[in-house]
């Protein structure tokens, strides 16, 4: 059978998970985590989202993985909330363009909000530049339903897309992602740095936080804290993780 028609029955046979990688801030303590999907194909083994993400967006099936994505990521967001060393943790979830246009978008993250009863204002959305081509009337009316509600928004692989920086004072963003192809050579290539300082210094302008992602090294991370990024991902912290293993993982960075 196609990739397509098993991605099919994936939600529905329970094939897929979340994983998820913690985020530390400056001073190395645990403030959120990023949640990426899983895929255990029977017979096949893990499929990465990066192979079956752009299968799942060429049709509605996005709208069902994102929808099964979030809602799992708000119930964990439940159940972390009576641990006190995961309580106070935020949780990004990956947001499809295609996902995104659809017209029931917010009716259907607010629904999922109040079936789970997931605490709003721990709830971060990554979105990605190509999103932002789109109907930005459309985009900028979203966001702020959505912001009114308490739920942040991410600008995931940021300095990558085709951006028109007009969007930054124009949509409710709350932090920057600063792209790891940025990061990895940070300290040595001077282009790469000084990409770095210019977005770190658009998010000052702008009010936005900010995170690095691909942080893998010490020798990147104390390049970005020296320049005051305000919170980091990357195997240097931790690989994407099961479950049980981050809420461990956290519990070292407490
Ligand atoms: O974790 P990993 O390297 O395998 O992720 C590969 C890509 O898949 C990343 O670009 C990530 O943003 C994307 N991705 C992971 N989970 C989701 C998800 O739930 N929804 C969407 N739209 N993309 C995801
Ligand atoms: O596009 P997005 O940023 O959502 O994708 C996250 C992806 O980045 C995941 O596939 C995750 O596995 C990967 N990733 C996370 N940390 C690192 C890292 O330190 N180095 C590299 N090369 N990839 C990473
Ligand atoms: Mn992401
Ligand atoms: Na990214």
């Amino acid at each position: 059978a196609s990739l397509a028609s098993c991605l099919h029955q994936a939600v529905e046979e329970q094939q897929l998970e979340l994983h998820y990688q913690i985020q530390v801030d400056a001073t190395g303590r645990a403030v959120g985590a990023e949640a990426l999907l899983r895929w255990h194909r029977p017979n096949k083994g893990l499929v990465s989202p990066a192979i079956f993400i752009p299968v799942a967006e060429q049709s509605n099936l996005i709208v069902e993985l994102g929808n099964w994505a979030l809602e799992t990521a708000c119930q964990r967001l439940v159940a972390w909330s009576e641990d006190p060393v995961l309580s106070d943790l935020t949780l990004a979830v990956n947001i499809s363009a295609r996902q995104f246009r659809e017209p029931e978008f917010t009716t259907q993250v607010l629904g999922i909000l109040a079936s789970t009863q997931a605490p709003p204002h721990r709830l971060k959305l990554e979105l990605t530049e190509s999103l932002l081509i789109g109907d930005t009337q459309d985009t900028i009316h979203k966001m702020h339903v959505l912001k009114d509600h308490g739920i942040a928004f991410s600008l995931d692989d940021f300095g990558t897309g085709y951006s028109s920086l007009s969007y930054l004072r124009q949509l409710p963003l709350n932090q920057l992602k600063i792209d790891r192809s940025f990061v990895n050579q940070a300290g040595q290539n001077s282009a790469d740095a000084a990409i770095i300082e210019t977005i770190l210094a658009l998010a000052r302008t702008f009010g936005l936080e900010t995170i690095a992602e691909g942080v893998e090294n010490e020798e990147q991370r104390a390049f970005l804290a020296e320049l005051g990024c305000d919170a980091y991902q990357g195997y240097l912290f931790g690989r994407p993780l099961p479950e049980a293993a981050f809420v461990q993982l956290v519990h070292q960075y407490a």
